[in-house]
């Protein structure tokens, strides 16, 4: 008989096994060629199994990923809360452009998380309420929480039914969050001067968690993925706002650097595209050309979204 599971964890060549229909989890090898590296299953496939006498899972096939990541090394991810404290350690909107504009290339919706709200004054709060309301209006779902008030919003709501990633630098209450959402994980979570720390950012093995009916993976990837695979125009057309006014823009495939009657850089300008945006937008074009040797030229996903102007 034929079964269909998820694969929640890999350890030492074996993988653990959620079934879909009798949602119990079991152990199980892959068959054949499947044991090479390369076309091996990984953390979020689905899969079909069979069972031997001894109760064990042999995989037998994998089934079309919707996405495909490196670091963190996982798959058919839904979505991805892009978690960021809103101080110690400070917001970061540099890093929070690099994840999206990462995100939206690969075809994982963000959702943008700012935790620690408790520690911000009234002044800042205003400030940081503008931030988050430019995020907004681009087109972000963003949510405010806060562990040491017992404020989730609607993170919980967000979470059921799907496959999610929580990234994010260290520190910035990643673990606190889940712990607090399901407080039977205990998950580890670390004082802020040692998450900050150097040493502390030993590859972990990924492993996917069952949390409010959903999965989710703690994870502190991302922060290396560095626009693998991406070109300049993938980053003009992954930052979503530019790409929706490009089409204003005098020249096709517009980059918004130094070409005439560009509906972008004017915007920017008239203040209605947050400055630090496009501030970031240009280090990345700019980034985009040093290092580009250490990764070979084959995208990390086929499904990528590279983006047709009409
Ligand atoms: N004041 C405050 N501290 C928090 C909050 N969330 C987490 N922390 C603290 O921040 C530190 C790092 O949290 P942790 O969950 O380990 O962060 P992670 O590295 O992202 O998993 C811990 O000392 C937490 O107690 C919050 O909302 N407010
Ligand atoms: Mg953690
Ligand atoms: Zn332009």
């Amino acid at each position: 008989m034929i079964c269909k599971g998820l694969v929640i964890r890999l350890i030492a060549g074996e993988y653990l096994v959620y079934d879909l229909n009798s949602k119990k989890i079991l152990n199980a090898k892959p068959r054949g060629v499947m044991r090479i590296k390369s076309s091996a299953p990984k953390v979020g496939d689905y899969v079909d199994y069979t069972l031997t006498d001894d109760e064990k899972g042999v995989i037998e096939r994998i089934h079309k990923r919707r996405n495909d990541l490196i670091r963190p090394y996982i798959c058919n991810i839904d979505q991805a809360f892009v978690i960021f404290s809103v101080k110690e350690p400070d917001l970061n909107l540099n890093l929070l452009d690099k994840f999206l504009v990462t995100l939206e290339f690969n075809n994982i919706t963000p959702i943008i998380v700012f935790n620690k709200w408790d520690l911000l004054s009234y002044c800042e709060i205003d400030e940081t309420k503008k931030v988050i309301s430019y995020y907004e209006s681009i087109g972000y779902k963003t949510i405010i929480t806060s562990c040491s008030k017992n404020l989730l919003n609607d993170l919980k709501d967000y979470i059921k039914d799907k496959i999610s990633v929580f990234t994010g630098q260290s520190g910035v209450g990643k673990s606190s969050l889940l712990n607090l959402i399901d407080p039977t994980l205990s998950i580890e979570t670390n004082e802020i001067s040692q998450a900050l720390g150097r040493g502390k950012h030993t590859t972990r093995h990924v492993e996917l968690i069952n949390v409010e009916s959903g999965w989710v993976a703690d994870t502190p990837g991302f922060g290396t993925i560095d626009f693998e695979g991406m070109e300049k125009i993938d980053l003009a057309q992954n930052f979503i706002e530019f790409f929706k006014y490009s089409s204003l823009c005098k020249y096709n495939g517009c980059l918004h650097i130094n070409e005439p009657s560009c509906k972008v850089k004017e915007l920017v300008l008239e203040d209605k595209i947050l400055k630090s945006r496009y501030e970031n937008y240009l280090a990345f074009i700019n980034d985009l050309g040093k290092d580009k040797k250490e990764y070979d030229s084959s995208p990390i996903n086929s499904n990528s979204k590279r983006r047709r102007k009409k």
